[in-house]
């Protein structure tokens, strides 16, 4: 083991100091285990590792995946020396040919054993045995060579599959500081590190560390989690990449307005919304154009409908009428009012379509009723149809969970209103202070005199105030 860590520090598969992970969190360590593929002793070395623990351990199974893509020559090793077979998880299905998600002979109802490098929170490995799992395998046990010790163990526990470490983050630390490689004033700094970062909070300080945790965690760490929804993962990682959290309400009334709006604004927003009934001259045909823009400047659609009638009705309005509105916008909202039916209705036409809804638990505008227990009901519907609910229009985070996205309109950066009844609060205000996600401004950037550089202003407000919240100083 000793020998292990020691390599594991010379080849800089771990590293010390200050690094930004890609959840935005500052760490004092690195964790690279990519680069033992360019070494091919310690490569064999980590296989046998890895080997020699599933024997002492005792697992029984009949086939090995490796988590892609770091895993996957360590389960080539493996399987190649101990002649066992292999199954290959592909991280998208095949456009061609037989759209296979694993390759190999499946033998429904055999058992697999799952390779990783690192495990930090889990997620990886849980969605690697979930692809096999669906292909009828049975996946009791994974393998990791390094457990970062930060809930990952636990949260497969509760999964129903052991986790077997090689060795620790801490046992790895132990060593270097023995060895002399690494000081021990780092030592208790990753030490507190990982403390401070466990994922799977113990039952003592559960209510408040969950409340800390939805306040301090990064986008790019909530995208991981099991619970987020597909398409909340897709957003909440597009804005890590454009450092953004600002949604456009493009409320305009000429179709050249709103493409217009799309295409110069794209790559400062994450969300461009819509009130597509407003336009004067509304075609598919711009819609086409306006899907394009999104694709090229990587934003969501979402269409501000508020659907607010039984299941049966709200099926057609989102499916048919002229707007066709489930076949091009990525998000919807709407009111809680009907009770669940309105969801069971919207989801049977947007799920298969990979859609998902905001609900409107909170509305910004002056004497409005959804406060108190309406905005309960509204919280508790989300969490019981979280399949398709990705989370709330808010004034402020209405439920501590990292797995929902709390969208807010009535922003503008002086707080006032308008003359019929809308209400204003500051970006710093609406994602510092209330904890929201992502601020959603109409006239404050299309009354200004330059949206583009209006709509930099108010990305920078409130990217910088999700920086300062989850506790990264950093300049935009
Ligand atoms: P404004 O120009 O930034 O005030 O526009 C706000 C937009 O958000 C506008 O399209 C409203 O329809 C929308 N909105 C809102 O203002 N308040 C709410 O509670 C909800 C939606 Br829900």
């Amino acid at each position: 083991m000793d020998q292990l860590a020691s390599e594991l520090h010379r080849v800089e598969a771990l590293r010390f100091g200050e690094f930004v992970l890609k959840s935005g969190l500052v760490s004092p360590v690195y964790v690279d285990l990519r680069v033992i593929v360019s070494h091919p002793a310690l490569l064999n070395k980590v296989a046998h590792l890895l080997f020699q623990t599933t024997k002492d351990a005792g697992i029984k199974y009949d086939s090995v995946c490796g988590v892609p893509y770091t895993a996957l020559p360590l389960a080539t090793i493996i399987c190649s020396a101990n002649q066992i077979p292999m199954l290959i998880r592909r991280k998208e299905a095949k456009e061609h040919g037989t759209k296979r998600i694993v390759e190999g002979i499946i033998k429904s109802g055999e058992t697999c054993l799952i390779i990783e490098d690192v495990v930090t929170t889990g997620s990886s490995v849980l969605e690697t045995a979930e692809v096999l799992q669906k292909e009828g395998l049975k996946v009791t046990d994974a393998i990791v060579l390094l457990d970062r010790e930060q809930g990952g163990r636990a949260m497969l526990e509760k999964k129903g599959i052991r986790l077997h470490s090689v060795c620790t983050l801490t046992k790895v630390l132990k060593i270097l500081e023995q060895q002399k490689k690494v000081a021990s004033v780092m030592v208790t700094k990753v030490e507190k590190f990982i403390q401070e970062n466990d994922s799977q909070p113990s039952e003592q300080n559960g209510a408040s560390s969950v409340k800390r945790m939805c306040k301090e965690m990064s986008f790019g760490a909530r995208a991981e989690l099991p619970g987020t929804h597909s398409l909340t993962a897709r957003l909440f990682r597009l804005m890590e990449k454009k450092q953004s959290n600002l949604c456009l309400s493009a409320d305009v009334t000429k179709s050249t307005e709103l493409l217009g709006l799309a295409a110069a604004l794209g790559p400062s927003i994450c969300v461009l919304k819509t009130h597509i009934d407003i336009l004067d001259d509304f075609t598919l045909e711009v819609i086409k154009e306006l899907r394009e823009l999104a694709d090229q400047h990587e934003f969501l659609i979402f269409e501000d409908r508020k659907f607010a009638d039984i299941g049966n009705t709200v099926k057609h309005q989102y499916e048919g009428g002229i707007f066709k509105i489930a076949s091009w916008s990525d998000i919807v909202n709407a009111h809680v009012v009907p009770g669940p039916g309105v969801i069971q209705g919207l989801k049977a036409v947007g799920q298969p379509l990979q859609r998902g809804c905001l609900l409107v638990g909170e509305m910004s505008s002056e004497g409005s009723l959804a406060t108190g227990e309406y905005t309960k009901a509204a919280a508790k519907m989300a969490e019981e149809h979280s399949d398709f609910v990705l989370g709330f229009i808010s004034g402020s985070r209405i439920v501590e969970k990292p797995e929902f996205l709390h969208m807010t309109p009535g922003v503008q950066m002086q707080a006032g209103g308008d003359s019929l009844g809308q209400k204003y609060l500051s970006p710093q205000e609406v994602i510092g202070k209330k904890g929201s996600d992502v601020i959603i401004v109409g006239r404050g950037i299309l009354s200004a005199p330059s949206h583009l550089e209006e709509a930099e202003t108010y990305r920078k407000a409130a990217w910088e105030s999700y920086l300062q919240r989850i506790g990264v100083n950093a300049q935009v």
